[in-house]
């Protein structure tokens, strides 16, 4: 298995696919995703154009669907949710599919929708997609971070070495056998030496403290927890996600 780490999805490959592809948004798509299918959603459906969210959306039946947007940490007006993960619990999304649309994490997914599997990993589902990789060991992995409108994400890059170094771990591969490109023992050593305070690492982050003033501290201590939900956010169809 070689593994690469992309900071965002500009920064990722056009000209080539992966076997397996993760996108990572800790703060907050891929942590809500996450939380939307372990609390019992049918399923995630993702888009990048909420235009397109509401066409779409509108075909489903209104009792069995959910509506999430957000744009700049906020909620989008009309919305039942917003990106918080939160609001997620089992008796509002038991049998319903989210229909989401955010800044960046939707544009992560969509940048690797095309590869064969698809992933979407946070911190708080790590494990599981760790174990994904040890069972199906896929020639090549890309983590791709959201980042922020083009730019690095402290808390998406973490997330990535979460997962490389769980691989580490489990496999007998050492870090330069098991990367693909730099970025990997970068995001190995960044986790490394925040993974006693991954809360604090993100009241650093530059999403963390924009968060931290729309109120959402609450948010930030669930997304920095590791390994709380055994779910696979997996790609079944283009965009939706089980
Ligand atoms: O950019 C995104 O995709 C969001 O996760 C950002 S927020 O955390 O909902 O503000």
């Amino acid at each position: 298995m070689k593994l690469f780490v992309y900071h965002t999805p500009e920064l990722t490959p056009t000209d080539k696919a992966p076997e397996c592809a993760i996108a990572v948004d800790v703060l907050r798509a891929t942590s809500t995703i996450a939380t939307v299918l372990a609390s019992g959603g049918e399923a995630v459906q993702v888009f990048s154009d909420l235009d397109k969210l509401i066409e779409v959306s509108e075909k489903w039946p209104s009792e069995k669907r959910l509506r999430a947007g957000e744009r700049g940490g906020a909620k989008v007006s009309g919305f039942e949710l917003g990106n918080s993960p939160l609001d997620c619990t089992p008796e509002l999304v038991q049998g319903r599919r989210l229909f989401i649309s955010t800044t960046n994490g939707t544009r992560a997914l969509q940048r690797v929708q095309d590869s064969p599997s698809v992933l979407a990993a946070a911190l708080i589902n790590r494990a599981a997609v760790v174990q994904f990789l040890l069972d199906k060991q896929p020639e090549t992995v890309w983590i791709v971070g959201s980042g922020w409108e083009g730019s690095y994400s402290l808390e998406d890059t973490v997330c990535a070495g979460a997962i490389a170094h769980s691989l580490v771990q489990q496999t007998k591969l050492s870090p330069e056998e098991l990367a693909g490109n730099d970025e990997v023992i970068s995001a190995i050593a960044l986790y490394s030496q925040w993974q006693d305070n991954l809360l604090g690492l993100l009241h650093q982050a530059s999403h963390g403290q924009r968060l931290l003033r729309l109120d959402c501290l609450d948010d930030l201590k669930y997304c920095s927890q590791t390994d709380i939900l055994d779910v696979l956010p997996i790609q079944h169809e283009t965009g939706v996600l089980k």
